[in-house]
């Protein structure tokens, strides 16, 4: 039995201020396109079978290294955390399934869960595993390494973890482990660069090896943070050679935060793709680092951009299985807000790689018409699609304008009134 967070009355009364006016642009937009050859029902029907997860975490306000700034009425459990989840996609409908992370998502019974997110018409992505902190209670502490820790009962305990997030995940109905750790040093000599890659991959073979048939292992590189010298699994260049050393259930997953300054990310999305290596995505935007900014508040063409890969690899025949998640910190915002906002911004960049004139794209290229083959990409990128987004938003219930239709729900206001306080702190998420 579905029972969903907001009115559905209230979306309807909501969108029938805003039908007549996405009508009206959704008619011309379907004009424009059709001078091209496309139909924009067709692109629609793209747009509705897109999605992309929400991470459990992302649901509270996050921190930075010296405060956090709490809400009044913000979740503090994964039960109030999964009700914040289902208002995001109730509104925009393309977030169907949350990614949880163990231990700050633990329960006693994982069936109930379930249940209770199938409930919310939700259901769960991959599961993350946490050995970059330690827990109260914990026999060994990671100060020193994870998975890559130089004791062998540090690196076992890590292990047996994530073994542990893969049998929680089963419960859940997940298909992947996504493995980030903070293992890597700061000093310079601290530890020996190969050692601790070996240990690293010792530790996640094993891990490997308790995957079930049809699991996935999704290995998260980062170049710093919270080690500021070396980190184990650094780059795209690490984590491809870990995954194939590992095997054919590993792949790498890319988080737009975690390179280098100016980076060129699509063109890292395009080797993984190649060969066969390209797990998922985290998506978010960054001006400096890793920063977890609202996906396409900063390099909007950048997001376009890595979406035109994702395009090109989608068509090019060879296996494409990306697992997409939002990973932002929301500090400053509401962070409903910020994840419908960041949904509409990631949808939005794949309905306009799903616009490019892929075969024109590819005769300017092989022509070395380099001016029309940039034009090719700018007309697909200058285009607003938003009209598209709002009316597959629409016909699948969700609100024309998900950030208005949330305020007038007052659901923040109304949740301040039954949630208990989250208490002061640091912390990045
Ligand atoms: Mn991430």
């Amino acid at each position: 039995m579905t029972s969903l967070p907001l009115a559905a009355e209230m979306i309807e009364q909501a969108n029938s201020r805003e039908a007549d006016a996405l009508f009206e642009d959704y008619t011309a937009l379907g004009r424009k396109l059709a001078r091209g050859g496309v139909a924009i029902d067709a692109v629609k029907a793209r747009v509705a079978g897109f999605s992309v997860a929400v991470p459990s975490w992302g649901a509270g306000r996050g921190g930075t290294r010296f405060a956090k700034f709490p809400i009044p009425g913000e979740p503090t459990n994964i039960h109030e955390k999964l009700a914040d989840c289902a208002v995001v996609n109730q509104l925009c409908r393309i977030t169907p399934r949350v990614s949880p992370h163990f231990p700050w998502d633990k329960v006693s019974d994982y069936a109930a869960l379930r249940e209770e997110a199938a409930s919310l018409g939700l259901g769960f992505d991959a599961v993350n595993s946490n050995s970059f902190q330690d827990q109260s209670g914990q026999a060994l502490s990671y100060a020193n390494g994870s998975l890559s820790a130089q004791d062998a009962g540090t690196r076992a305990q890590a292990i047996a973890h994530n073994i542990e997030c893969i049998e929680i995940g089963e419960k859940l109905g997940s298909k992947d482990l996504t493995v980030w750790v903070g293992d890597g040093t700061n000093f310079p000599g601290q530890q020996d660069f190969t050692r601790s890659l070996e240990r690293y991959l010792a530790a996640a073979s094993e891990i490997y090896a308790a995957l079930p048939d049809d699991w996935r292992m999704l290995l998260e590189h980062k170049l710093f943070e919270p080690a500021f010298y070396s980190s184990v699994i650094s780059d795209w260049g690490s984590s491809i050679l870990a995954a194939q050393e590992l095997g054919d259930k590993a792949k790498c997953l890319v988080d737009l935060g975690h390179h280098a300054p100016n980076t060129n990310i699509e063109q890292i999305v395009a080797r993984l793709h190649r060969f066969g290596k390209l797990g998922g995505f985290h998506f978010n935007d960054s001006k400096y680092g890793d920063d977890d900014l609202d996906s396409g508040s900063i390099n909007p063409h950048q997001l376009f951009l890595v979406f035109n890969e994702l395009a090109e690899a989608q068509a090019s025949g060879r296996e494409f299985r990306p697992s997409y998640m939002i990973d932002q910190s929301h500090n400053v915002t509401d962070p409903i807000e910020s994840m419908l906002s960041s949904a509409e911004a990631i949808a939005g960049c794949f309905a306009r790689a799903a616009l490019v004139d892929r075969e024109g794209l590819h005769a300017a290229q092989e022509a070395n018409d380099t001016m029309l083959a940039f034009q090719t990409l700018r007309r697909a990128y200058t285009l607003d699609v938003s009209p598209i987004l709002a009316m597959a938003r629409m016909e699948a219930g969700g609100a024309i304008d998900p950030i208005a239709t949330y305020r007038a729900s007052r659901w923040r206001a109304r949740k301040a009134q039954e949630r208990k306080p989250v208490g002061l702190g640091a912390g990045i998420v």
